[in-house]
């Protein structure tokens, strides 16, 4: 059975063939995304058995981002396909010229064309479908990002009633991934109860600032009493995990030539907890964070090409003063 059972929306996602308004970008190339999906399949190739459990249209969208993700070695049984509603779809804008040292680049703006989409109608329902319900008894972790909770109220629903329902043995992991967006007409306040109910809270330092208030670790962890652990990433400088009793770990981020950031907060994701489920120390856990976002910022879709493992194993090793 898969370990992890990542849940939420994919997409599919037009990206420019280059950086600009999308007036001027010229064709656009068609490619799959979605935070948890994303995740699902960066545990995959860092050797996790991996679950990504949500809807899709019956259209050819939903058919192949599925047999992407199955490709990409993830456990797709538990994706239902609504012969009433479209996968969802967004478009990629791209800040800047595009070459490098220009501020703009790898700035992406997400245009969504998602209201109503199969995911959307997502609900607690999906707790008695045999094998969203069979994946979920099985795993040793659920991923659970900040966008399902905007998608809809039957999402939200979900969100809450997965997160009540504590199962021993099981971590639950929440990604904040502030999405503004996707909350116009809808109430984030209802988010703090929600990451507040975590066993693992990840947050990035600038989407906490504008979400929540504040972007410091010690005031996070203070805020979001509950969760065993929460892990603030301080964008390209340094990610910091602090448990319970406020004791905290730093370890720097890998200086990389950023191609295009989306994706890289998904795949520091599945890093960090590809090391938890595995019972690595917070150091190499933060670092195998920071190896699969630097894998992902180097790329211009949402995944990227991870080292082979003897290579990540020595940098996971690697002493203090050869780390970033
Ligand atoms: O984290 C990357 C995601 O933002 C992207 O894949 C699209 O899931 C997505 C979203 O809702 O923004």
């Amino acid at each position: 059975a898969p370990w992890a059972v990542c849940l939420g929306e994919s997409m599919a996602v037009l990206l420019p063939e280059r950086p600009g308004p999308v007036e001027t970008v010229g064709g656009f190339r068609l490619g799959f995304g979605g935070a948890e999906s994303n995740t699902a399949r960066a545990l995959a190739a860092l050797g996790v058995p991996s679950a990504w459990v949500s809807r899709v249209g019956a259209d050819g969208f939903g058919r192949r981002l599925t047999a992407e993700l199955a490709a990409g070695g993830v456990d797709v049984s538990g994706v239902r396909v609504d012969p009433d509603r479209p996968t969802g779809l967004y478009l990629k804008e791209v800040g800047g010229s595009g070459l490098p040292g220009d501020a703009g680049a790898g700035r992406s703006r997400l245009h969504y064309y998602r209201g109503g989409s199969a995911a959307a109608a997502l609900s607690p329902a999906l707790l008695d479908e045999p094998a969203a319900a069979r994946l979920l008894a099985g795993a040793r972790l659920l991923h659970l990002t900040g966008i399902t909770p905007a998608l809809s109220d039957g999402c939200l629903a979900l969100v809450r009633a997965l997160l009540a329902e504590r199962r021993p043995g099981r971590l639950v992991s929440f990604d904040l991934n502030w999405r503004p967006a996707l909350w116009r007409g809808r109430d984030p306040a209802v988010l703090p109860e929600l990451l507040d109910a975590a066993d693992l809270l990840l947050l990035g330092a600038d989407e906490a600032e504008e979400a929540l208030g504040t972007g410091d670790p010690a005031a996070l962890r203070a805020m979001f009493p509950s969760p065993a652990t929460v892990v603030v990433k301080e964008a390209d400088r340094r990610a910091t995990a602090l448990d319970r009793d406020g004791a905290a770990v730093h370890e720097s981020a890998l200086a990389v030539r950023v191609v295009e950031a989306t994706g890289a907060g998904d795949a520091f994701a599945a890093g960090y907890l590809a090391g938890t489920l595995r019972g690595l120390d917070p150091r190499r856990r933060l670092r195998l964070g920071h190896l699969a976002a630097a894998a992902a910022l180097t790329s211009p879709g949402d995944h990227g090409t991870l080292p082979e493992a003897p290579a990540l194993a020595a940098l996971l090793d690697a002493p203090a003063e050869d780390w970033a």
